[in-house]
């Protein structure tokens, strides 16, 4: 037995599936979740010593590589002087000032703990600052767990097969509208029914949870000319996006403007943080500037602003990152479309950038409908495959693959020559 299923067996007993976070169980794709000992650049290593070129990147946050130096020795620096105070710090200031020197509509910007804190958190700002209750979101979109937002939801909430999850009164989730990605006809419907009571429509710039499915073109556009025009907020959650696809993240590299955006991943540098920011007029009316009350005992933590700000600063200073990193992306995904053709698979490769997945179903892939026909046991197989050959992907058919400045094209060579292989004998 490995050490990995000596762990798993004994983790199931204490934590609910083995694991604090349920992606991470390898549910949907079976087989033992490889508890991981190390990663260094793009490489995780598991607690028996296989090494394994990774595609998870800590599902974002790891742009720049494992164990980056630089971020590494931030982290040892700042613990030095304490590891948290509850009380203001210039670093706090000197992150939001990162963060809003960055991104052109983020005016005020307030640091959280998670993802699904910033959009819980950016929720209730757009709900105050409007008076209205509705929000409508986008089947397939994962937008963390907080109760409003698990309505069809993406990511694990998909691949675990839950619609909606238990434990979530209707009262949390009466307000939350669900609209088709890719499909404005569907979001100006609800606004014709509800013209005066949407607060806000949140979206992934880029869809990733439901595998990854990038915005039609005009699709945003048309979000923004439907919130300006009905007074709703705009919220684009760009937790995957943000300091991703760009410094500026989706906004810049669509040019689409939100009223809100919320952060996450990336802008911790591994370590957790999240944030919410957006136009002056509504953070103002967070606590306890305004009436929106959201607090946290760890918001802003040195340690994290220390990782995350220095990971920022990198990506802020180095623009020829992103460049080498898109390039690399829109590369390697090519390739591999360019397989599955020449193998006469009818898989779809969808990608953005350094975000990319493959989609088991002969079918486009454009919203959660498309995605859902995609065959789950194809993928596991397919998975499982890449992992005895030392590459470790995200376990699930709904997740993106993430590449980071550290994947060599000599490495990504080797992975397309695996899936020459693998395609050559399914
Ligand atoms: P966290 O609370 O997990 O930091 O962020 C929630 C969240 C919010 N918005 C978007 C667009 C997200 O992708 C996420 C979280 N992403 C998943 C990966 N699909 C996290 C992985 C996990 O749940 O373990």
């Amino acid at each position: 037995m490995s050490r990995s299923q000596e762990l798993f067996e004994k983790a199931v007993t204490l934590i609910p599936g083995g694991v604090n976070s349920p992606v991470r169980a390898f549910g949907s794709i079976g087989g033992t979740p490889r508890f991981i000992d190390r990663a260094d650049g793009a490489y995780m290593y598991d607690v028996d010593g296989n090494k394994y070129l990774d595609f998870i990147c800590s599902w974002g946050p790891m742009i720049l590589g494992h164990n980056n130096p630089a971020i590494r020795e931030s982290v040892a620096k700042a613990a030095e002087k304490g590891l948290s105070f509850g009380a203001a710090t210039e670093a706090e200031v000197q992150m939001a000032e990162l963060i809003t020197g960055i991104v052109p509509s983020v005016e005020m910007v307030r640091m959280v703990n998670s993802g699904t804190e910033a959009v819980m958190s950016a929720v209730r700002a757009a709900r105050g600052y409007t008076g209205r209750n509705k929000i409508v979101k986008f089947m397939g979109c994962y937008h963390g767990h907080s109760d409003s937002m698990l309505v069809q939801a993406g990511s694990g909430v998909m691949t675990a097969g839950i619609p909606d999850s238990a434990g979530v009164p209707a009262g949390c989730t009466q307000d939350t509208l669900s609209a088709i990605y890719n499909d404005a006809d569907s979001v100006r419907a609800l606004f014709e029914t509800f013209p005066e009571e949407i607060a806000a429509v949140i979206v992934e710039p880029v869809a990733a949870n439901m595998g990854v499915v990038p915005p039609k073109k005009g699709f945003l556009e048309e979000l923004r000319g439907l919130c300006t025009a009905y007074g709703a907020v705009l919220i684009f959650d760009e937790v995957i996006t943000g300091f991703r696809l760009g410094i500026d993240g989706a906004q810049g590299w669509y040019g689409v403007e939100a009223d809100l955006t919320t952060f996450g991943k990336i802008i911790g540098g591994g370590m957790p943080v999240g944030a919410y920011g957006g136009k002056r007029e509504i953070m103002g009316k967070v606590s306890p500037a305004g009436p929106v009350y959201q607090a946290g005992t760890l918001s802003g933590n040195p340690i994290a602003m220390a990782a995350g700000m220095t990971q920022l600063s990198i990506l802020k200073e180095n623009p020829e990152i992103y460049e080498e990193l898109n390039e690399k992306g829109e590369w390697f995904y090519d390739e591999l479309a360019g397989i599955l053709r020449e193998k006469g698979q009818p898989w779809q490769v969808n990608h953005v950038g350094s975000l990319g997945c493959v989609f088991f179903t002969d079918r486009p892939v454009e919203n959660y409908a498309d995605a859902k026909t995609s065959d789950t046991k194809k993928f596991a197989d397919y998975f499982h495959y890449m992992l005895d050959n030392g590459v470790h992907l995200a376990p699930s058919q709904f997740e993106a693959m993430f590449l980071s400045a550290a994947h060599t094209r000599d490495e990504l060579c080797r992975v397309l020559e695996l899936v020459r292989g693998y395609f050559a004998a399914n």
